[in-house]
């Protein structure tokens, strides 16, 4: 079946965290011109769009995921003129821009809100979720993504509005048709500037139903997307994807429905929650399960199979850097990064590569008053005051602060890795002395060259991004390997996930196909060494 009538379908995105990509104005925050004056470094990678996490106009509460006017850029990101700039910039090669839709929640200060919060019946105010009360005695117990309670009390109006992340970040009411109108109208006027897809921050929480306790996958959640998609997306020929963390194999099927009422494509997150406890939240540490990680991507590249269509990813800017997670970010840091390179640019969808990860950037850890992200700096008061130990809170903090993805971008050894000539915003990795840009884009063997090569394969073997997926070895506590095929080729990766050698179980027909990628030198056909990744192809 050919499923390459989307242009997505082989394409691979890059992810950009505009204020720790590159500043281009010495104020130590990473801004549009910056991007641009990198352009040429992601056109040699080969990536054909880039997701740029938002930079609208934003009290920058949560780094720009509050958005106070979705039709303006931040002046600290620059202005229109230069993101028009950069949609034309990136169009001469051949990229195009994502832009992130932050449609739960819009920030306090938006001129809604603003309104909203004068009275009752300003017809802004029920662009929000409001609920009568009485002071200190919230609707019910519902907690904040980012700690404390989910209403927030306003007195003038004697009323409680609803905000799943901080309280600068009140959640929309999409149960109002005005509103949704006005969204779509504001998406409408981005695609007329050419913008080629949409990243959509949590969506599958907008069809809230506070008075239920339901967040995520609310009653109309689907309704409301279908007709968002009909009204704005497909008028044109972009690349949409959810953020969805309580997406299943079956919802996303719905998401990624082929015949295109909903999105291309959503971001789940089974595979990355595996590193904590049962019930509880990300900072509780549980260790990697290996086996439960293959039964995870084997669900998920199985049953969207010529029904859906999954994206494939290991890092973004909430996100630990998988080299310090699944890898091994001391002693095989190289190796390792480009195993889980190969592993993942072998499956079924649609890949993303978050910024540095290309270069095998790792975790950091900081001292505590260094860190900047408000989810660290909140979790850490609240467990304090609930009698955490000050070191328990620093491993988690170590282990899955979002600031471990948010240290600026590592582009050469030169102070502050040439990421600004200022100061930054943020502590560097002090480790950009030797992990860097301008070390590993000439060198065929960097971790840099060997995604460089993944990007390209997609591109030119159609079994990438057709070829039904077959896991081998499901027991082995060791390895990953699986086949793609379709009707003219095979495809076989086989990776070792661990830090030994071992015997490479493969038979001598399976050693005798072409080899495309490995992170070792030679072919060492009877032993697999320690996180050694190969990718192999023999046409039938
Ligand atoms: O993240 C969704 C989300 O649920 C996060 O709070 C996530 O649980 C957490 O970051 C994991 O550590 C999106 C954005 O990606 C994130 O940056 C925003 O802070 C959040 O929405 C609110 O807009
Ligand atoms: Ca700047």
């Amino acid at each position: 079946m050919a499923v390459n009538n989307k242009w997505w379908k082989n394409a691979v995105i890059y992810q950009i965290y505009p204020r720790s990509f590159q500043d281009s104005n010495g104020d130590g925050i990473g801004d549009l011109q910056g991007i641009i004056q990198r352009l040429d470094y992601l056109e040699k990678l080969g990536i054909d769009a880039i997701w740029l996490s938002p930079v609208c106009r934003s009290p920058q509460d949560d780094n720009g995921y509050d958005i106070s006017d979705y039709q303006d850029i931040d002046p600290m990101f620059g202005n229109l003129d230069d993101m028009e700039r950069l949609i034309a910039e990136a169009r001469k090669r051949n990229i195009r821009i994502i832009m992130d839709l932050v449609l739960n929640h819009s920030s306090d200060e938006h001129r809604w809100f603003l309104e909203a919060k004068k009275s009752r019946e300003n017809p802004y105010h029920d662009y929000y979720v409001w609920r009568d009360g009485v002071e200190g005695t919230p609707p019910n117990d519902m907690r904040a993504s980012f700690g404390g309670s989910a209403w927030e009390w306003v007195p003038e109006l004697q009323q409680y509005y609803f905000h799943q992340f901080s309280v600068k970040q009140p959640d929309l009411n999409w149960e109002n048709p005005k509103l949704r109108r006005e969204i779509y109208d504001m998406i409408l006027w981005w695609m007329d500037k050419g913008v080629g897809g949409f990243r959509l921050d949590v969506i599958d929480q907008i069809a809230k139903e506070p008075d239920l306790h339901i967040t995520g996958n609310g009653p109309r959640l689907h309704e409301f997307i279908r007709e968002l998609s009909k009204e704005t997306f497909q008028k044109g020929d972009l690349i949409t994807v959810g953020e969805a963390w309580g997406a299943d194999p079956e919802r996303a099927k719905l998401y990624s429905n082929p015949d295109g009422s909903e999105f291309s494509m959503v971001f789940q997150f089974e595979h990355i929650m595996l590193d904590q406890q049962e019930g509880k939240e990300k900072w509780d540490l549980a260790p990697l399960p290996f086996l439960k990680l293959k039964e995870i991507f084997n669900r998920w590249q199985c049953e969207l199979y010529g029904c859906g269509w999954n994206s494939l990813f290991w890092d973004n800017h909430d996100l630990p850097r998988i080299v310090s997670r699944w890898g091994n970010d001391g002693k095989y840091r190289v190796e390792s990064a480009k195993m889980l390179a190969i592993l993942l640019h072998g499956m079924q969808g649609t890949p993303y590569i978050y910024q540095g990860e290309e270069l095998g950037m790792t975790n950091v850890k900081f001292d505590f008053e260094d860190y900047r992200d408000i989810e660290t700096v909140n979790m850490h008061r609240e467990r304090l005051e609930k009698g955490y130990a000050e070191e328990e809170i620093m491993k988690s903090i170590y282990a899955k602060s979002r600031d471990n993805a948010r240290t600026p971008m590592q582009w050469d050894d030169t102070e502050h890795a040439g990421f600004t000539e200022g100061t930054p915003w943020i502590r560097l990795n002090p480790n950009y002395t030797e992990i860097n840009a301008a070390s590993q884009i000439n060198d065929p063997d960097s971790i840099f060259s060997c995604y460089r090569t993944l990007v390209g394969l997609r591109k030119q073997y159609p079994v990438l991004a057709d070829g039904r997926f077959e896991m081998l070895l499901a027991d082995d506590e060791d390895i990953f390997a699986y086949t793609r095929e379709d009707e003219t080729s095979r495809l076989l990766v086989i990776c070792n996930f661990h830090d030994k050698e071992i015997p490479c179980p493969l038979s001598r027909e399976q050693k005798e196909m072409k080899l495309l990628v490995g992170n070792y030198k030679d072919q060492n056909l009877e032993t697999l060494r320690p996180y050694e990744a190969r990718m192999y192809i023999s046409e039938k």
